[in-house]
């Protein structure tokens, strides 16, 4: 069972508008801006609007329309920053770290876009 959402984590005060943010885009389901701390020229997190603890929490109780919509974000956010195959980039990588052992730290689900470096290994 998925631990219990604490509104008092750092990205639902973003989303409340009460600390700010580098916004990239946004659509009706999520939100996306830069990392505060990039590991890469382009660092972008995607994340879903409603109250989604981890990536297995939104992939399981997410509606379709809310799945959807990050999903495309996710596309707009690699289009506009130019690192997809698709749009003449040269690639990205899309990590989501997931409870203790995947190290997350805000527990609010959120994909990180990486891109514009040539990527190390994945894991460590
Ligand atoms: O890492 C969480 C990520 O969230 C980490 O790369 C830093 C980033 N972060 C933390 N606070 C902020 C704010 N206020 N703005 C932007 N980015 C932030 P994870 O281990 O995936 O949970």
């Amino acid at each position: 069972m998925a631990p219990a959402y604490d509104d008092n984590n750092i990205f639902a005060k973003i989303l409340r508008g009460e600390i700010p943010n580098d916004t990239v885009a946004q659509n009706d389901h999520a939100l996306a801006f830069r990392d505060i701390r990039p590991q890469a020229p382009s660092h972008v997190l995607v994340i879903p609007k409603g109250r989604y603890v981890s990536y297995d929490d939104f992939a399981a109780n997410a509606s379709d329309a809310e799945i959807v919509g990050f999903t495309r974000l996710c596309a707009q956010v690699v289009a506009m920053e130019g690192i997809g195959p698709e749009s003449g980039g040269q690639g990205f990588r899309a990590i989501t770290n997931t409870g203790e052992h995947g190290v997350q730290e805000v527990p609010h689900f959120h994909l990180h876009i990486l891109g514009g470096r040539l990527m190390g290994p994945m894991l460590s």
